[in-house]
């Protein structure tokens, strides 16, 4: 029976490193997007801890985070029945072929343009060669799936082409492969900046707790992080990327958990001023965070444990699949 093209569910792969407290940002950009793709495809979600590792971590923290990362999932509205959730290491695939392609497809030349590590590395005394590399074990997370679709916010793009680049060039050299995934990111949020910065990204490894909202701030905390957030001159609360960043990242946000679209909140606030926009979005953001909240801490860790056994137990031969054909086509079979 031919299959129709319709029944041939697209593969979805993304993940997030345990490496800190996940934010409002990792949820608009990405974990909300990964949410409305489960339904509608073939959904892999992993907790990448190997991408942790890149810069030095407390042993106990981390164990404790990637726990903690699977519950922000399952809070954010990921179901486990629906969506394969796993941790990276579980998989030794992953940085098997993570070394293959360093060997067969990566060039110094490629890692070297890569923007996130020239932004990380610049802040560090002493800079892994995993923090460099990290973007060809990216590669090698998503291609071992088989991956279509990878949504992820915008400052992942970059390595989601290098994936592509590495991935043509593997088949080019050595034969057909892997499928060549495309990057998805979302019309909006796709980047939240900080609220203390408005030209930085909200991030988790940022030096300040007044650059993010935590998932897990308390309503209180958050409400009074919005209200502290930095603001642009003047006084008229309009959407404009370049003369008022800090106010369109707050409408971005506002917009995001609302539902209510920018073009409106600007009407809504025609004669208001920047402490109204404040006071409504700090109402709002502590509305969601006390919902996401219960949903949070009712996972035990037991249950997220059995999750990710589960998950890799699943998704393990798939991964093995792609790399005996890797190896094959190597010769190292
Ligand atoms: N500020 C952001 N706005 C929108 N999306 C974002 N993402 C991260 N920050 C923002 C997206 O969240 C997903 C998970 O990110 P990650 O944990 O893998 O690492 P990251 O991109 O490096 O995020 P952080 O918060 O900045 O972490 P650190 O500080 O540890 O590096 C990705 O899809 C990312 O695009």
């Amino acid at each position: 029976m031919e299959l129709d093209k319709q029944d041939i569910k697209k593969t979805v792969f993304s993940g997030v490193q345990p490496s800190g407290v996940l934010h409002l940002g990792n949820y608009l950009g990405a974990l909300s997007q990964w949410v409305e793709m489960q339904n509608q495809y073939n959904c892999i979600f992993c907790v990448v801890d190997y991408h942790a590792i890149t810069v030095k971590q407390e042993p106990k923290e981390l164990s404790r985070r990637i726990l903690d990362v699977v519950k922000i999932y399952l809070a954010s509205g990921i179901n486990p029945e629906q969506a394969v959730i796993f941790q990276q290491s579980d998989i030794t695939a992953h940085t098997e072929l993570s070394w293959i392609l360093n060997c067969a497809s990566a060039r110094l030349a490629d890692l070297n343009k890569m923007t996130q590590f020239k932004e990380k590395g610049a802040k560090k005394e002493s800079v892994s060669v995993g923090l460099y590399d990290y973007p060809v074990l990216m590669a090698a997370d998503i291609l071992l799936y088989n991956t279509d679709i990878v949504p992820v916010g915008d400052d992942q793009v970059q390595h989601v082409e290098l994936t592509r680049t590495l991935a043509e060039r593997f088949n080019r050299d050595y034969g057909q492969v892997f499928k060549i995934p495309e990057a998805s990111v979302r019309k909006q949020g796709a980047r939240i900046m900080g609220l203390d910065d408005p030209s930085k990204k909200m991030s988790k490894s940022a030096s300040s707790p007044a650059n993010y909202i935590a998932l897990t701030d308390s309503p209180e905390m958050a409400a009074k992080k919005i209200k502290r957030a930095v603001t642009d001159s003047g006084s008229e609360i309009k959407f404009d990327l370049k003369k008022k960043p800090a106010i369109s990242n707050l409408l971005v946000i506002f917009s995001l958990l609302s539902g209510i679209n920018i073009s409106e909140l600007e009407t809504n606030y025609k004669n208001k001023g920047y402490g109204d926009l404040k006071n409504d979005l700090a109402e709002e953001v502590s509305k969601f965070l006390r919902e996401f909240q219960i949903k949070y801490n009712s996972f035990t860790d037991e249950e997220v444990k059995r999750i990710l056994k589960d998950g890799a137990d699943k998704i393990r031969p798939v991964a093995n699949e792609t790399l005996r054909r890797v190896k094959e086509k190597l010769g190292i079979n």
